[in-house]
């Protein structure tokens, strides 16, 4: 008859002292099942090894987070040979008992002690499945031996080369395997709270108890909003570069209160894009945005996209003013409030200040930082009270944005779709943002629901909605939104989704051909 198969389950990340040990058992007979990285280093050190996922028939997946979870493996640990009902599963689910469990664990506490570590890479380096095994074979001493620490390698080969692995050793290795598992959670509860302690400490510095925000009096203004209030700025200590605050005026009549509203809106979509890029703003909302391949051309797009709307407006851009811009700017029927860039190229300086008749009144303002990220707090006033949140302008998890459709975006909608949601992002809500080409053509903004801010969007657009994609700050509740853009020949959707009507919304996509983008995100602006 044939000679029972010796087996010994070896999956470790610790691999001190491995290579020996599991030619010792080798020698001694045993059959080694390894997973992936275990299998691969015992198999360079010239041994032979069945892989766990050959033994399952099922294969490591999720990146290595399920590898061992599986029944055959646990039934191999937990399996009682000599109990009729243990022999009977063993004998119909095909499995083949370990005699012994060798495994240590991702290092969990050497991860987190290293300076810089992520929370996402301290999770992955809590080991779920290892401790499993660990538990199991501790649980089945009484028929298998567990082996959790290079110390213990010359001990259990000293045993098993005088006969099955003793008794008392066994017992042994189990309590200090529970010792190991217990020390190691111990060690995962203790970061966690040390997290939960940063995340107030954070809170604490960002939201203290009570709150005296600082600002100096830079400037009474003329007026406020309307010519019967009065008002003034007030700027940080030391305004960040950039910041609307740290600009500099270069040219032009003094900034009334509603410049520097719109200057801010202008710098906050020119610093999102990184080709050139130009934005018309009206009432802190884009009328018009451009990116091209030049300042020029952007600029074009940009108050083409609105062209009666951009009279009087106030222009962003993100590179420094070139002559060529400044020319176009300056053509007749144009009609510009003020300008925020990084800069002017002298030519360009100098055609604003001489040539349109609206010259000594341009306001130029330079921002040369204003690229640098600058992580700010908002404050909004409300009746007798100050809201305080983080300003929405971390990086966009560009990342997690799933496509829902049948059709996924073809790359140009793509890149369309990317530029529709930067520059919603900053549109009064409800915002819905029509885009084609590197270019803004219809913007809804600020109405009371979502769908009459479509038809405002797409009544601006006119004929040019046709192929275009469409943005949404938050969720279409409902089908009508969709429906509507449909009509008007948009291609291509982008929205937070999350909505109970999703199904409903990807359906009319759907029939549509629309392809849509979930960002799982809201831009919601109030
Ligand atoms: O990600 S896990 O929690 N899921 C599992 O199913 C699993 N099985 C073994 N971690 C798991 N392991 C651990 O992987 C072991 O504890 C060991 O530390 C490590 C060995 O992986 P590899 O052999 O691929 O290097």
């Amino acid at each position: 008859s044939e000679a029972a198969t010796r087996r010994a389950l070896v999956s470790v990340s610790d691999k001190t002292g491995l290579a020996e040990f599991a030619r010792g058992l080798a020698e001694l007979g045993f059959e080694i099942l390894s997973t992936g990285g275990t299998s691969r280093f015992l198999k360079e050190a010239g041994l032979s090894v069945i892989d766990v996922s050959d033994y399952t028939g099922f294969p490591e997946i999720m990146e290595g987070r399920v590898k061992t979870l599986h029944p055959k493996i646990h039934g191999a640990i937990l399996g009682r040979p000599d109990l009729a009902d243990d022999a009977a599963a063993i004998a119909e689910h095909g499995i083949v008992p370990f005699e012994l469990v060798v495994c240590n664990l991702y290092p969990f506490e050497q991860t987190v002690a290293r300076e810089g570590v992520t929370i996402p890479e301290a999770i992955e380096n809590i080991d779920i499945g290892g401790p499993s095994m660990i538990r199991s074979a501790a649980k089945n001493h009484a028929y298998v031996g567990v082996v959790t620490r290079p110390d213990q390698y010359d001990r259990v080969l000293d045993s098993l080369k005088a006969g099955p692995l003793d008794a008392g050793l066994r017992r042994d290795l189990a309590r200090a395997a529970f010792d190991m598992t217990a020390r190691y959670d111990t060690a995962i509860a203790s970061w966690f709270a040390s997290i939960e302690e940063t995340d107030a400490e954070e809170a604490d510095a960002r939201f203290p108890q009570t709150l005296t925000p600082s600002y100096q009096r830079r400037s009474t203004l003329r007026y406020g909003e309307n010519p019967h209030q009065a008002a003034a700025f007030y700027v940080e200590g030391a305004p960040a570069g950039g910041t609307l605050a740290s600009a500099k005026q270069l040219n032009g009549k003094e900034l009334s209160y509603n410049n520097l509203l719109d200057l801010d809106a202008a710098l906050a979509i020119a610093r999102e894009f990184s080709e050139p890029a130009a934005v018309v703003i009206k009432h802190t909302n884009p009328c018009g945005c451009g990116i091209a391949s030049t300042q020029k051309e952007a600029f074009e797009k940009a108050y083409a996209g609105d062209p009666v709307s951009a009279f009087g407006s106030i222009l962003g851009f993100n590179r420094p003013l070139d002559a060529e811009t400044a020319e176009s700017l300056c053509e007749p029927g144009r009609f510009i409030e003020a300008i925020i860039a990084p800069g002017y190229d002298e030519e360009a300086f100098e055609l604003l200040t001489t040539k349109p008749k609206w010259k000594s009144n341009v306001r130029l303002m330079e921002c040369p930082a204003m690229l640098d990220r600058v992580s700010a707090i908002d404050f909004r006033t409300v009746s007798g009270g100050l809201l305080v949140q983080e300003r929405d302008d971390q990086a966009e998890p560009i990342g997690e944005w799933k496509s829902v459709t049948k059709r996924s975006p073809s790359e140009e909608e793509h890149r369309d779709l990317d530029f529709a949601w930067k520059v919603c992002k900053h549109v009064k809500s409800n915002a819905i943002v029509l885009a084609k080409g590197g270019m803004v053509i219809g913007v809804g903004a600020g109405q009371m629901s979502r769908l009459d801010s479509s038809f405002i969007a797409a009544f601006k657009a006119g004929d040019r909605a046709h192929g275009a994609v469409i943005a949404s700050d938050a969720f279409f509740p409902f089908r009508d939104g969709i429906d509507e853009a449909a009509k008007a020949g948009v291609r291509a959707a982008i929205q937070p989704g999350g909505s109970r009507g999703d199904e409903e919304v990807i359906t009319a996509c759907n029939e549509n051909d629309i392809a849509m983008l979930f960002t799982g995100r809201r831009h919601f602006r109030h």
